[in-house]
């Protein structure tokens, strides 16, 4: 449905934005960094491209965060979103533009849209019953209210979910609500709010979760939410801080039953309607800074076409996983109602664990953005320690050792390696690029790592982006060892030439290839090859253009981590927790959480089984062949897998929570003598073993073949 990238439309790639609410820490930068790595390299294929955020300063998690610390909400929201502002360009995320929520243009531009809405007759007025705290007289909305999800029974805050089904809850929703203020059970009282009445966009909804792209999760998830029953969005709140609720005629308008509209000044827009707007009034704010000839918002955002044809750009939102309701359901009904453009993908990440552990702010276990900064290390090292950490939909974990570990083989061993044994015997022997053609082995091979690129591109996997650099580095190394160039030299001085002539093209397509997760070292390595001007302002076709005759000797690209630098970073982390350890209860902010805090770990059972009822079961290892989802079921995957005799057919309730194109290849451990069943009218022969709720595959650590008895 979509065309490749790039297209000859512009684009916008969004991040999630921060609420301006604390400090940030490695696990925050996730998306961001992915947001950043993918528009570079948007850029390097030739899209048209802006990359936007901005802080997020409304909503109950900020006006708590202050209340607590006595401030007003407006110095509380700015010192962070100052503090965001420089903290990003540290870890080479250099947004085109990056504003904030409460400023005049989101301001604007959030009355607009809801102002369509009303004058498309999509919103109304409803009295509904809220929380609210009799000591403090005072409601209660969204964060100052927790108690129990209707949906899972699990504990929940105000509007959301976060711990158990990442539902989106409405006002009055929560069960057994408890004020955070006085800590005292809630009341309700009946107020009037106002609502979109997302029903009226669900046809529209069901048409475009099926020209969505982006991740498995933000694909599948919202179907069953799109398909069910659309309750209408509550846009409003009973608090000072945040948009006012743009009234006008509405207000003067008598309600029904005759009775004149009670007073719609204390209402301010839900947090959730102004804060993805956002995203629209930062493009808007980077093409007044530019010009509309060099970027122009409108032609992104604004549908100037018919339903049937729609005209706009391309927009990629990169979020974490916990808020695809609100990108896949709300915000697309928000910008239809107001004549606006769709996204194009939405991609969601995992979490971020430290040391296979949640992060936990309140206890101070984190690795703070500053502490990174502080160590000294390259912010490259960061980016692609989290960016091929793991899959983008999948949970990375960070740690000192698992940094030192990748920076030291891939980058420091594989990459950095093969650029500075290469240019260094350029340099000594030739002064710069030998006088030779390029091999068609040589740029064959280039050529594929730019078609894994672009790929990597098309199917929104970030991960690829750094992947592909250091997988023709590899092959540059192996390519360097099996000519042995220093062996020729003498003896045969062209076929040298011929291969140092290679080695330096890999060097510079590798600075090329690079560039959009490693973009710091890229422009170093673009420095050492002799080439003038960035890194930053070359095409992906660069890769193959012929690299300066001449350039200085080179330096390392990459520095070993050292085991003691590793040690002390532990150290100082480990001293850190210890030293908050006392208050690991003190819940003070809204990260906790997300970071899920312990899992809760069920007791082992009490029943023992014997050794024989064990050996009854036959497990063993399979390699996945195929995965793919089963149409109209919510969870469920259809896989065939090789069990060494023969393939199965194996029906899992995975659908969601891997992304089942990385699965073909994949070592799993099966009950391969379960009895057979249907599920969905699929046969399913045989079962795999998952771990835990998000069915965390089992796997071999070593290389044991299909088939094999699990024992
Ligand atoms: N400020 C943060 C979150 O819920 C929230 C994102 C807004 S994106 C428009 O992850
Ligand atoms: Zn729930």
């Amino acid at each position: 449905m979509h065309e490749e990238f790039p297209t000859d439309e512009p684009a916008v790639v969004t991040c999630g934005l921060p609420y301006a609410n604390g400090d940030l820490h490695v696990g925050h930068l996730r998306t961001y960094v992915s947001g950043d790595a993918l528009s570079r390299a948007l850029e390097r294929v030739g899209q048209d491209v802006a990359f936007v955020c901005g802080s997020d300063m409304h909503g109950t998690p900020i006006a708590v965060n202050a209340a607590e610390e006595g401030v007003d909400p407006e110095t509380y929201a700015f010192e962070y979103h100052e503090q965001y502002e420089e903290t990003f360009p540290k870890f080479n995320v250099e947004f085109d533009n990056y504003g904030h929520t409460h400023d005049e243009t989101n301001t604007e531009l959030t009355r607009e849209f809801v102002r369509s809405w009303i004058d498309g007759d999509h919103v109304v007025e409803k009295e509904i019953e809220v929380a609210w705290d009799a000591e403090a007289d005072q409601p209660l909305p969204d964060r100052f209210v927790e108690g129990t999800c209707p949906y899972c029974g699990e504990y929940a805050r105000g509007d959301e979910c976060d711990e158990g089904c990442q539902r989106h809850l409405e006002p009055g929703e929560i069960e057994d609500p408890v004020s955070t203020i006085t800590g005292n059970p809630a009341e309700y009282r009946t107020r009037p709010h106002k609502f979109l009445r997302l029903a009226d966009f669900q046809e529209y909804l069901a048409g475009f979760i099926d020209r969505l792209e982006g991740t498995e999760n933000a694909k599948n998830q919202p179907r069953e939410w799109i398909e069910g029953e659309l309750q209408d969005l509550c846009i409003t709140r009973d608090m000072d801080w945040g948009i006012d609720y743009p009234g006008g005629e509405a207000s003067e308008t008598p309600r029904e039953g005759g009775e004149a509209a009670e007073s719609e000044e204390d209402l301010v827009l839900y947090v959730w309607v102004d804060a993805p707007i956002e995203y629209v009034s930062s493009t808007k704010q980077y093409s007044e800074r530019v010009g509309a000839d060099q970027f122009d918002w409108e032609a992104v955002w604004k549908n100037r076409g018919t339903d049937e044809e729609p005209d706009g750009g391309e927009i990629i939102h990169i979020i974490g996983h916990d808020i695809i309701q609100h990108h896949t359901v709300f915000w697309p009904a928000m910008l239809r109602g107001a004549g606006y453009n769709e996204p194009r993908a939405v991609m969601a990440c995992g979490f971020v664990n430290l040391d296979g552990d949640a992060f936990s702010t309140s206890r101070n276990r984190a690795v703070w953005a500053d502490d990174y900064v502080a160590s000294g290390l390259h912010p490259d090292l960061y980016r692609y320690h989290i960016v091929t950490g793991s899959e983008f939909v999948a949970d990375v974990d960070f740690s000192w050792d698992g940094l030192a570990e990748r920076v030291n083989s891939e980058l420091v061993g594989t990459l950095g390696n093969f650029c500075y044994r290469s240019l260094l015997f350029a340099e000594r022997n030739y002064g710069g690029t030998p006088d030779a053609a390029v091999s068609d082995e040589v740029r064959e091979e280039i050529e594929a790592a730019m078609d894994d690129f672009r790929a990597a591109i098309n199917d929104y996997r970030v991960r690829g982006l750094g992947q592909v650099p250091v997988e023709l580095a590899r092959f540059g190394n192996e390519y360097i060892q099996r000519h042995e160039p220093w062996k020729l030299t003498d003896d045969d001085p062209e076929a040298a030439a011929q291969v140092i002539r290679d080695c330096v093209q890999i060097s510079k397509a590798l600075a090329v290839l690079m560039e959009p997760v490693l973009p710091g070292k890229a422009e170093e390595l673009w420095d050492q090859i002799g080439e003038a001007g960035s890194v930053h302002d070359a095409s992906l076709e660069e890769a193959l253009a012929a690299p300066p005759a001449e350039f200085d000797e080179p330096e390392e690209l990459f520095d070993k981590l050292e085991d003691e630098t590793v040690a002390e970073l532990n150290e100082q982390l480990q001293t850190r927790i210890e030293a908050a350890g006392g208050d690991e209860e003190s819940e003070s902010d809204e990260d906790e959480a997300d970071d899920g805090e312990d899992v809760d770990v069920a007791p082992i059972a009490d029943e023992r089984v014997s050794f024989e009822q064990f050996k009854q079961l036959d497990l063993r290892v399979a390699e996945v062949l195929e995965a793919e989802p089963i149409e109209g079921a919510d969870d469920l995957a259809r896989l065939v897998v090789d069990v060494g005799v023969e393939t199965r057919q194996i029906v899992a309730g995975i659908k969601q929570l891997h992304d089942l194109e990385e699965l073909p290849g994949t070592r799993i451990v099966v009950v391969a003598n379960l009895e057979k069943s249907e599920l969905f009218g699929v046969e399913s022969d045989g079962m795999l073993l998952a771990a835990g709720e998000e069915a965390d595959l089992l796997t071999t650590v070593g290389d044991a073949d299909p088939g094999t008895k699990v024992q």
